[in-house]
């Protein structure tokens, strides 16, 4: 279920220190340790999942509270209003540098799109 190696399998498991913002049975938030926007949280499953690739159907509901905490997360962090990005990064060509699944919840100021 956890991957003693992993990062973020060590800071839900409080090992690693970082500001955790909500914490379910399920699911952990806090905030990136470099933040590319105003707020920049990041949201994983408890469980060690190494991308979205590697997501099957026993995940669903696993990734709808995921979601619920991310728009939840949005009305505390008051970037309801101007809108928020939502993103995970799969493999090298996206940029995955921590291979535990987590998602960018992103907001605070105007976003181009395409991202770069
Ligand atoms: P990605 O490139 O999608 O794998 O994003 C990994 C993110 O993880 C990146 O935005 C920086 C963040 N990060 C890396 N190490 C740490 C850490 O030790 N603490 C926290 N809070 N965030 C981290």
């Amino acid at each position: 279920m956890s991957d003693p190696n992993c990062l973020f399998c060590k800071i839900a498991a409080r090992e690693v220190p970082a500001e955790i913002l909500r914490e379910s049975d399920r699911v952990v938030a806090f905030r990136d340790v470099n933040p590319q926007a105003p707020t920049h949280i990041l949201l994983i499953p408890k469980e060690h999942i190494e991308s979205l690739a590697e997501v099957g159907d026993a995940h669903g509901s696993l990734l709808a509270d995921i979601v619920q905490a991310a728009a939840h997360l949005a009305r505390t962090e008051g970037i309801d209003e101007g809108g928020w990005r939502f993103v995970s990064n799969v493999g090298p060509d996206a940029g995955q540098a921590v291979f535990h699944l987590h998602f960018h919840l992103l907001g605070g100021r105007p976003m181009g799109w395409p991202p770069g």
